[in-house]
């Protein structure tokens, strides 16, 4: 941690810092080197957390942390690139980025503190925020329908997608260490909460109580499988979505130099 910069700006509740320290716990696990890892981020609430993260990190723009984390890789594959960033970050202004690199399976690790709201500026709604919640721009109800961001991961070509929650803890740690050691894209949704702004526009409760919620409503992806659409309705759908190993995109890009002579 890079303590001279507490402390944090999140409110009282957040869940953001919760998982970023179940993202050190991971690291620590897997034994990742700190001069090895870099740590990339976008802009909101949740693209903060790497700036009281003591790695290599980079704050980038809005939407374009994939952007430059694939920069990074490309120049340096021998990194561990990890991205953090929020729904909004990653599912709206960044979400042609996010297709591409799950497409070409680029050997990133992207961690998404999805709370279902743009937290930072006010409480407008994101890609994630549920049809029929409410929003600062949706005031009588939000009329779009939700992205479901590992199964989008997944069928744009991420060959590890996971979805856990802020509650269980526990979990997001064993499945980003498996992320941290896939070796192609792999994303975690994790679900967030944020009571200053969603869970206070939906009538939620508070943290404590918004983290009851998602323990009482999670069901992991094999009980899912025996549930009707019906009775999966408003659920959150937890585990490891898919987790298969395919061409590594920098692993071919560097085929292709040896094939074009090497820098000779
Ligand atoms: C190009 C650009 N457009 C818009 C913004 C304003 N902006 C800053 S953060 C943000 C939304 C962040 O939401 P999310 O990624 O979900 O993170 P959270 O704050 O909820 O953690 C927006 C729209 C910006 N900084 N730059
Ligand atoms: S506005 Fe929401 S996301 Fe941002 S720090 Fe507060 S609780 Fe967290």
């Amino acid at each position: 941690m890079r303590t001279e910069n507490l402390p944090h700006i999140w409110c009282p509740g957040c869940s953001h810092g919760s998982v970023m320290r179940a993202l050190c716990q991971a690291i620590e696990n897997v034994g990742l080197e700190r001069r090895k890892t870099i740590i990339v981020s976008g802009i909101g609430c949740s693209s903060r957390a790497v700036g009281y993260l003591n790695f290599d990190t980079i704050h980038t723009t809005h939407g374009r942390a994939l952007a430059f984390a694939t920069g990074i890789k490309m120049a340096n594959p021998d990194l561990h690139v990890i991205v953090l960033t929020g729904d909004g970050d990653i599912s709206a202004i960044g979400g042609n980025h996010l297709i591409h690199a799950c497409r070409r399976n680029i050997g990133i690790t992207c961690i998404v503190l999805n709370n279902s709201i743009y937290g930072m500026t006010g409480g407008q709604y994101s890609p994630t925020t549920p049809t029929g919640d409410l929003a600062t721009t949706a005031p009588y109800g939000n009329i779009d329908r939700d992205f479901d961001i590992p199964l989008l991961a997944s069928s744009a070509g991420a060959t590890f997608a996971a979805r856990t929650t802020a509650y269980n803890i526990n979990e997001t740690i064993r499945t980003m260490e498996k992320a941290l050691n896939h070796n192609g894209f792999s994303l975690i949704d994790v679900a967030s909460i944020c009571p200053s702004y969603y869970g206070r526009k939906n009538k939620k409760g508070d943290a404590v109580r918004m983290l009851q919620w998602q323990k009482e409503n999670s069901v992991s992806v094999t009980a899912a499988e025996k549930m009707s659409a019906e009775d999966l309705k408003g659920k959150i759908i937890t585990g490891i979505f898919r987790d298969e190993q395919l061409p590594e995109y920098t692993d071919e890009y560097r085929k292709i130099i040896e094939k074009a002579g090497g820098g000779k």
